[in-house]
């Protein structure tokens, strides 16, 4: 199935190519831009922050702020950052630990950070209920009660999840169990075990990545043409041992991602976004939904090049927003891969990762039903901020749209009834995808899930437990992880009781 090379690559995306350098950076909106000086820029490796011990409790401390970072030489674009001026550190932590995560607050607004995969009660979860106010701190406390995984974070403020994630704020989250421990995959940060924010903005010609909404983006969500790595323009790593692993977020606000190598090699992909897959799978072509992850271990022999490309699939995203096509980015490469002359052999990988306990469909209690919809017309399109919804219902953080009992198996049939794709995401807890239309989940996505595509027309059912943290006072959101689209409305909120 090796269906591309670098070759024919590079020739398909030469029209599109946007020269860098010179005296204005501009990029048009309908294409985007490509390195064409080649991957000259080293890969920014967030910070690990593995928090310090305060009694028995690992406590991180998190500052939200504003800053400048220099993506292009010369040009300082104002963003906003976790501890620093763009993006966050790693957070890592261990299944059982007592934690607790200080999220302070210097930018001259409110925001929020939210923990996206944790399992953990809503009131620490740092959704649209927790606001930190400028120049407060929130302090979250709670108990990892999970399995090794890469989660992430961000802000989850209403209305303004987009534009804050848009500016730079996210950051991995990573667990570790016992079982990741005994695992003999790269787990040497920086070196051989590489988190990797994937994202795209788009710049003005001085240099800014304003966030501004046309009708088109606030129907399609924001699509950049500018793409980044951990926040660093045509990256490169410096790879000194047969076997990476890459940790990969989908850290986007509104991007597909089609990941393969240009060499056409298999990659082993072993873990979804909650967690080990029960045995590695075989690909060459990643899809990536917005806030989707997956960790993929990519095989490499000594003094190779091999670059990560984003692969056009299905024509792209710059085209007429009533054609009804998804949001697949064009093609281009995120980063390319060099391999040392002398490279250190890395252990097998090992045929068997985890063992699932998967949940059983003839145990859950209720099956709710959960449309995704978008008004396509005109006045929904002007009117901004309702043109998206679920069941009917827009956002309203004063409402509960679904009351959950604990200790309930559930089974949520999510059905898109609009013309473009929609990732849907869960707080709370890890799900089980049971079906897409009747057909079993690739092999790839049986797992545990927290971010699940559903395309137009496509009804996917998802199963999952709800064993901890009831509060009736406290809501978990589900959503859209299109951020425009949970911004204007296509989100809702359960309680566990
Ligand atoms: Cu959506």
């Amino acid at each position: 199935m090796n269906v591309f090379t670098r070759r024919s690559f590079l020739k398909s995306t030469a029209a599109s190519a946007v020269v860098l350098g010179g005296a204005a950076v501009y990029w048009p909106r309908s294409g985007f831009a490509q390195p064409t000086g080649g991957m000259t820029n080293l890969l920014k490796i967030p910070a690990l922050e593995t928090g310090h011990a305060e009694g028995g409790v690992r406590v991180y401390d998190l500052t939200m702020q504003n800053g400048v970072t220099e993506f292009f030489e010369g040009y300082q674009t104002p963003t906003s950052g976790i501890n620093g001026s763009y993006l966050g550190p790693t957070l890592k932590v261990r299944d059982g630990a007592a934690i607790r995560i200080n999220v302070s607050n210097t930018l001259e607004e409110p925001s929020t950070l939210h923990w996206h995969g944790m399992h953990l009660p809503a009131r620490m979860d740092g959704g649209p209920h927790q606001v930190v106010s400028p120049n407060e701190t929130w302090a979250s406390e709670f108990t990892i009660k999970q399995k090794a995984a890469s989660l992430w974070y961000h802000p989850h403020l209403m209305g303004k999840t987009a534009e804050h994630v848009w500016r730079g704020m996210a950051g991995m989250f990573i667990v570790e169990d016992a079982e990741s421990d005994a695992l003999p995959l790269p787990n040497n940060y920086g070196i051989d075990d590489i988190p990797l924010v994937l994202q795209d903005r788009i710049f003005t010609r001085d240099g800014r990545m304003d966030y501004g909404l046309s009708m088109h983006s606030r129907m399609m969500g924001m699509v950049g043409n500018v793409p980044f790595a951990n926040g660093t323009y045509a990256p490169y790593f410096e790879a000194t041992t047969t076997k990476l692993r890459l940790r990969i977020l989908n850290g986007s606000n509104a991007s597909t991602y089609n990941l393969a190598l240009d060499n056409g090699a298999n990659f082993m992909q072993v873990a979804t976004d909650g967690g080990f897959l029960e045995a590695p799978v075989e690909m060459n072509l990643l899809q990536l939904a917005p806030a989707e992850r997956a960790e993929i271990i990519v095989d490499l022999v000594a003094a190779e090049k091999v670059m990560l490309l984003n692969m056009a699939i299905g024509g792209g995203s710059s085209g007429g927003m009533m054609s009804g096509e998804n949001n697949n980015a064009p093609a281009f490469p995120f980063l390319e891969i060099r391999a040392a002359a002398k490279i250190t052999q890395s252990a097998d990988l090992p045929s068997h990762l985890t063992t699932m306990e998967w949940l059983n469909e003839a145990d859950a209690v209720k099956t709710r039903v959960f449309n995704l919809e978008m008004q396509m017309g005109m006045g929904a399109m002007m009117g901004g901020g309702n043109s998206h919804s679920i069941n009917g219902k827009v956002m309203d953080m004063a409402r509960i749209d679904e009351v959950v009992n604990l200790g309930d198996t559930e089974i949520w049939e999510l059905r898109n009834v609009s013309m473009m794709p929609h990732p849907f995401h869960m707080h709370d807890v890890q799900f089980q995808i049971l079906d897409r239309d009747g057909q079993p989940p690739a092999p790839n996505e049986h797992g545990r899930k927290d971010v699940v595509m559903v395309n137009p027309d496509e009804v996917v059912r998802i199963i999952m437990r709800f064993e901890d943290y009831a509060d009736a006072n406290a809501p978990f959101m589900y959503h859209c992880h299109i951020l425009e689209h949970e911004d204007a409305g296509m989100m809702g909120q359960f309680v566990v009781v």
